[in-house]
C-alpha cells in the first residue's frame, strides 16, 4: 500500500522532471523560487545543481513566504519554466496565473483547487503519504531531479528534511527511499558516534551546549554547564572533540550517555563533501544560520560547492546565531510564557529574537524550559502585524493536536492566514486581532485534545 503511494509520488516527478529537461534542452532558464529555511535552501540547492551539471541556467529568489504580489510580478516575468520549492501549494489559484510551465515541490498541505495541465504539482499528501514525516521539499526536489541522475545530491535531500525536523531516530517512507539511493551510490554513509555539533569546528563545551538535537539535559543551551561537566569529568574544554585522544572520546561518550542514550548513534554523512561540511546535520544547520541571517546567495553559494570564503562566513554568521539562541534562551528562563487554558504563548517586539523564534520556542518545549503540555505560540510584532510560530511535541501530537489546522481556521476568522505541520505552524495575522486569535486557538486546540 504505502509502496503504492511511493510509486505514484515518484511518477508525478517523473512527469515534473520531464518538463524540467525538456527546457533544459532548450537552453531556456530556470525560474526558481523557494523558502529561506535550511529546507527551502536545499531544496533549491538541488535544484541549482542539477542544472548547473546539465549546463543550464537559473534565475533564483529564496523568499520566507509567497505574496500574491510577488506572483503577479512573476506571471509578468519572460521566463518558460518556473520551479517553486518548499511553497506554493496553499497558492495553487494564485500561481494559476502564471501561464507557463509551472513545477511546484512543495510538501504543505494543498489546498484544494483544479490546476490546469502546466502546473506539474509535485506533494506527497496528494498520494497520501506525510508531508510532515516522510518527505520535506528538498526530498520532492530531490525526487524531481533524479531522472537526470543525481545522487550526489542525496546528502542536501536529507539536510532538508534535517531541517524540517523529519528524522526520528530514522528516516520514514520516501525519505528512507533517498537515504538508501545514497548509501548504494556512496554518496551517504552511516557511522556510529556522538551526535554533538561542530566536532571539527568549536571548542568542545560549545559543540555541547549547542546541540540540541538530541537534547542534553542540563548541558544543551548553557556554555556554563558545559564548561562545569567537562573539568568534572576531567576533559579540557576548549579543545574540539576531533583534537581529543580516544581514551577521552571514550570516556566523554560514556558520561554523556548517562545524561541521554541518544547522544550516541547514527551519524550521516557525505564523504565527497569538504571536512567542514560532511556532516549532513551540520550542513542543515549552516543553511539554516545563513537563512535567518538574510544571506541567501551565500547559502545557495554553499550547496553549489563555492570555494572562496563562503564558508568562514557561514561560520561566523552560525556562531553569531547561536549566541543569539543562548541570549533568547536565557530571555524565555527568566520571562515565561502567558499561560491560557489549552495553550500558552510568548511575546516579542525585540528584533533579534523575532529572527529565532520558531527555534526558541522548540528548544524551550524540548529542554522543558516551558512545560510541554501546552502548544507554544511566539508571536513578534511587524508593524500593523503580527507573526505567529506555533510548535508542540509528538506527545500532544498524538493526543490530537494539529498546529497546522488550529492556525489556519484561527487566522482565517481573523483576517490573517497561517498554516503547516501539526508539529509546527505559523501564521500572519492583524495586530489588533491577536488577542481574539489567541482565544481562538486556546478554543480549537480544546476539541482537538477532546476528540
Ligand atoms: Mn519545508
Amino acid at each position: 500500500m504505502s509502496q503504492q503511494k511511493q510509486l505514484s509520488l515518484l511518477n508525478k516527478a517523473d512527469e515534473a522532471c520531464k518538463v524540467l529537461k525538456k527546457h533544459l534542452n532548450q537552453g531556456n532558464i530556470v525560474r526558481i523560487i523557494s523558502h529561506n529555511d535550511a529546507d527551502g535552501l536545499s531544496a533549491a540547492g538541488i535544484v541549482a545543481n542539477a542544472i548547473t551539471q546539465e549546463g543550464g541556467q537559473f534565475h533564483l529568489t529564496i523568499v520566507p513566504r509567497l505574496k500574491h504580489k510577488f506572483i503577479q510580478k512573476l506571471a509578468q516575468e519572460k521566463y518558460k519554466i518556473y520551479f517553486f520549492c518548499d511553497m506554493g501549494s496553499a497558492y495553487l489559484e494564485p500561481i494559476s496565473i502564471i501561464k507557463k510551465d509551472v513545477i511546484i515541490a512543495d510538501h504543505h498541505r494543498p489546498i484544494d483547487y483544479q490546476i490546469s495541465n502546466n502546473i506539474k504539482h509535485v506533494n506527497p499528501h496528494l498520494f497520501g503519504l506525510n508531508g510532515s514525516k516522510e518527505i520535506s521539499a528538498s526530498g520532492v526536489a530531490y525526487l524531481i531531479v533524479r531522472c537526470l541522475e543525481k545522487k550526489s545530491l542525496v546528502g542536501l535531500a536529507l539536510s532538508g528534511a534535517f531541517g524540517d525536523m523529519q528524522y526520528f531516530n530514522g528516516f520514514l517512507g520516501p525519505n528512507q527511499m533517498i537515504l538508501e539511493e545514497g548509501l548504494n551510490a556512496n554518496t551517504v554513509e552511516i557511522h556510529q558516534d556522538l551526535k554533538i555539533v561542530s566536532k571539527n569546528e568549536e571548542p568542545l563545551y560549545k559543540s555541547i551546549a549547542y546541540t540540541f538535537n538530541p537534547i542534553l539535559p542540563g548541558l544543551s543551551g548553557s556554555l556554563e554547564d558545559s564548561m562545569a561537566f567537562l573539568e568534572k569529568i576531567g576533559i579540557s574544554y576548549g579543545i574540539k572533540f576531533s583534537d581529543l585522544g580516544n581514551e577521552e572520546k571514550d570516556i566523554l561518550k560514556d558520561e554523556l550517555i548517562k545524561i541521554n542514550p541518544e547522544i550516541f548513534g547514527d551519524v550521516y554523512s557525505n564523504p565527497k563533501e569538504r571536512p567542514s561540511l560532511k556532516n549532513i546535520e551540520d550542513l542543515s544547520d549552516i543553511l539554516d544560520a545563513c537563512g535567518k541571517n538574510k544571506k541567501y546567495g551565500l547559502a545557495i553559494g554553499i550547496c553549489l560547492g563555492e570555494k572562496s570564503n563562503a564558508l568562514e562566513v557561514a561560520f561566523d554568521l552560525q556562531r553569531k546565531y547561536r549566541e543569539n539562541l543562548i541570549k533568547g534562551l536565557n530571555w524565555i528562563k527568566k520571562e515565561g510564557s502567558q499561560v491560557l487554558e489549552n495553550i500558552q504563548y510568548i511575546y516579542t517586539e525585540d528584533k533579534l529574537r523575532k529572527s529565532m523564534l520558531g527555534s526558541l520556542s522548540s528548544i524551550s518545549l524540548s529542554l522543558e524550559i516551558l512545560e510541554p503540555q501546552k502548544p507554544l505560540l511566539a508571536l513578534a510584532r511587524m508593524d500593523n502585524q503580527v507573526k505567529v510560530s506555533a510548535r508542540t511535541t509528538m506527545n500532544m501530537i498524538n493526543q490530537g493536536v494539529d498546529l497546522g489546522k488550529s492556525l489556519k481556521d484561527a487566522s482565517q476568522s481573523c483576517g490573517g492566514t497561517g498554516g503547516g505541520h501539526d508539529i509546527a505552524a505559523g501564521a500572519m495575522i492583524p495586530y489588533k486581532e491577536m488577542d481574539n486569535f489567541m482565544s481562538l486557538v486556546d478554543e480549537i486546540t480544546s476539541y482537538q485534545l477532546e476528540k
